[in-house]
Order: C-alpha cells, then structure tokens, then sequence
C-alpha cells in the first residue's frame, strides 16, 4: 500500500507538523467539550471544583519534587481562579513533536495521561499535564504567565483555542507558573465556587504534603478573606485535626507515625486511638483519595490486627485458649491515615478510587508490621492501652453475638 503523502504541497516539514498538531489540537478540545463528563466525571458543582483541582494538582506535584514551596489560590470577582506558584515554572522550550513551546502544549494537546517537560515527574498526582488541556478546554478563557528566572511568558487561550502564540513580556529574575481562567458558562450549569469545598481540599493536600504552604483567598466580596494551610507535621497533623472536628479524647497522647521509601515509592501511616466506637481510615495514593481502598488499605489492616494480636501473645494478655483480635476489633475508636506515593500508581477503575497496585499492599504491611512492632516494644503503656481497647471490642461483640442466638432460640 503506498504511504500516504501528507505533506503534498511540500510545506517546509516545521508547519507541516504545526499542521498535523492543530488538527490533533482542535480534535482534543473538540472531544472535551462534546463529552466533558468523560474527563471531569460532570458538569455539576463537583465538575466545576474539579478543575480548580487539576490545576492545582500541577502545582503540588512541583512541590512533591522539592522544587515548589508555595501555592495560592485566589477566587477573584466574576468567578475567575487564580493559581500561582514559585516552582520552576512550565518549560517554554520547542517540544520536537509539535514545533510548539511545551507550555502551549500542555494546554492545548490532550494526554493519553502521559508527562511533559522531558523528565516530568517521578510521583504524580492527577496525571501530570492531563489536566491541564482539559481545564483549557472548558473554560471561557485562561491565561498562562511562566517566569523561568530570565523572562515573563504568556498566553491566552479561549475555549482552548490560543488566541496568539506564546510571548515575552518582560524580563524577572523570578520563577514560577500563573494561570488564571474562567469556566465555561456555556458548559457548566452554575460558575459559582464555594469556598468551603476549596478549602476542605487544599487543607488535605497540605495535610499530604508536610510542609507546602496553601494560601487560598476569596477576593469576591468587599472582605477579603484568607486562610493560610501549612503543616510540617503532615498526616499527623490531619489525625490530630480529625480529633478536633470530631471532639473525641485520644487515648494515647502521641499520633504514632510509620514512614518507609522503597526506591522512589515511599509509605507513610499516622494512626491514633480515641475513647469513641467507630473507626475512621482514609487512604491516599498520589494524593488522590482511594475512597474504595485498595492494596495499600488491605495490607494496612492485615498488618494492624498481626501486630496486635501477636505483642497480646507475645506478653499473655490474650491466653493460649483466647481467640484471636479480629479487624474489626482492633479498629474501634482507631482514626488512620495512609498515604502512599507510588511512581505507577494503577487506581481501578474510571473513578480512580481503588489503587491495584499490589507491591503497595506489602509496603504498607511490611512498613506496618515492622514499624509498629517495634513502637509497642519502645511504647509498652501505649500497647496495652491499644490492646484494652481491642479486648473491650472482642468482649461486645462476643456478647452480642450470644444474645443473638438467645434472642433467636
Ligand atoms: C516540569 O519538569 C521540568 C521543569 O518544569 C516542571 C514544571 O512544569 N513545573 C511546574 C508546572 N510548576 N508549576 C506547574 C504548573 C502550575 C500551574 C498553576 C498549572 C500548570 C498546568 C502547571
């Protein structure tokens, strides 16, 4: 079959690729704004929200590399969203493929959940520079300035489309990304931001990732009003702020925390009890919530209950004719957070809610069994509080189990 010429008026192959990649541009946007719930799961407030969060995403996964320390947010009259940070800013240089600066790129050419910037990163969030096309494509319009220490970059772009190619504005010896955009009126039912569902989101991704600094601003009434997200203790922070919202009484002063790195995969859990009888586990990958767990969850919970169960043996609380703690037992009053960050996180499923990677499920149970040991053996008073509580659980459920079965005779 012959190769078929698409280059037939022998245009210089520069803008012949410009060519093939404004059809490839054009098609993208096309396709987002046909389907937008395939990309932002609805066109409803929770769609709308979303597309604060891809691009806030881009700006923590600069901050997971180290190279980023602060972000804001900014809510500005007319409902417009602006996000700024001081990492090393979108890279302006000619991508090869596509003749265009990366940074047009990004906003403009629909990943199939691929990197840019040639190294991209090694742990992402959303699926680094996905998001960003997306968001381009449903809004109105949205601006990008980079400063990459030497000069100011921008470019607008409207429903997608650049309005003019990306240019100097100036010289800064200052570095970092802005984007500023409004969603699309003619897409999304209401342009209405709450505050309070930003921040809930920005509070975690602070709680994730020690030490960023989150400043989210609602500049929309006559009062600006600001809240500033910054904490070095990370996930314990988060179990310690749980306590609060919950106005439960720990019952061990500490949030025990367990860390461990395997390559450029790395764990972490902080976990503390609480004198209530429910338990609250909330599972991280990426920085994504894994509201249906997953291996990570799995290999947490089978670790919890090994450990516990054996330091009981080990020091003969439980006797040889006790049964064993079961999950459930040694959950109650427990409030768990597990965060993992995984180069190939594989979440299951188009809700990206379960992560399937099953090497997590024996970091985590190998970082669990390991590092909580080795806390009870350091901390006796803190296990034999833990273990009390298991015990007292067991002891309800073994007689609620008998007074079922007299209930049923
Ligand atoms: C990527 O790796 C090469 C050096 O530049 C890195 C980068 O692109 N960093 C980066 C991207 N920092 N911030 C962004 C970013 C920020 C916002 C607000 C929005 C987007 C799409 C990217």
């Amino acid at each position: 079959m012959d190769t078929v010429d698409n280059n037939p008026a022998g245009i210089p192959t520069e803008e012949a690729n410009y060519d093939s990649s404004q059809i490839q541009v054009l098609e993208g946007l096309e396709a987002v704004r046909k389907r937008p719930g395939m990309y932002i799961g609805s066109t409803g407030p929770r769609g709308l929200h979303h597309l604060v969060y891809e691009i806030v995403d881009n700006s923590i996964d600069e901050a997971l590399a180290g190279y980023c320390s602060m972000i804001e947010v900014d809510l500005l009259p007319g409902e417009i969203i602006k996000v700024s940070d001081n990492g090393r800013g979108i890279p302006v240089g000619t991508q090869s493929q596509t003749g265009l600066p990366a940074v047009t790129v990004v906003f403009t050419i629909l990943h199939a959940g691929g990197k840019f910037g040639g190294s991209g990163y090694k742990v992402s969030g959303g699926l680094h520079g996905v998001g960003a096309s997306v968001v381009n494509a449903l809004s109105e319009w949205l601006e990008v300035e980079v400063c990459d220490g030497e000069h100011r970059y921008y470019q607008r772009f409207e429903r997608g489309k650049e309005c003019a190619p990306l240019a100097i504005t100036g010289d800064t010896d200052q570095k970092g990304t802005q984007v500023a955009f409004r969603a699309d009126p003619e897409i999304f039912e209401e342009v209405l931001y709450d505050y309070d569902t930003l921040l809930r989101r920005l509070r975690e991704q602070a709680f994730l990732n020690a030490g960023v600094y989150i400043v989210l601003r609602d500049q929309r009434g006559t009062e600006t009003v600001e809240e500033h997200l910054h904490y070095e203790g990370g996930i314990r922070s988060f179990v310690e702020h749980i306590h609060q919202q919950k106005g439960v009484e720990s019952l061990h002063d500490e949030v025990i925390y367990l860390a461990a790195r395997e390559g450029d995969n790395t764990a972490e859990v902080a976990l503390q009890y609480n004198d209530s009888y429910t338990e609250l586990l909330l599972s991280f990958a990426n920085n994504i919530h894994t509201t249906d767990g997953g291996a990570h969850e799995v290999g947490f919970k089978a670790a919890l209950t090994r450990v516990i169960n054996d330091y009981a043996r080990r020091y003969n609380i439980l006797k040889d004719n006790d049964e064993n703690l079961k999950g459930e037992d040694v959950r109650e009053g427990l409030t768990a957070i597990i965060s993992v960050k995984l180069t190939d996180a594989q979440f299951e499923g188009q809700t990206k809610a379960k992560l399937g990677n099953t090497a997590a499920r024996t970091l985590v149970d190998t970082l669990v069994y390991d590092k909580l040991t080795t806390y009870f053996e350091e901390n006796p008073t803190v296990a034999r509080t833990i273990i009390e509580k298991s015990l007292g659980a067991s002891r309800a459920r073994e007689a609620a189990r008998r007074a079922r079965e007299v209930a049923r005779r």
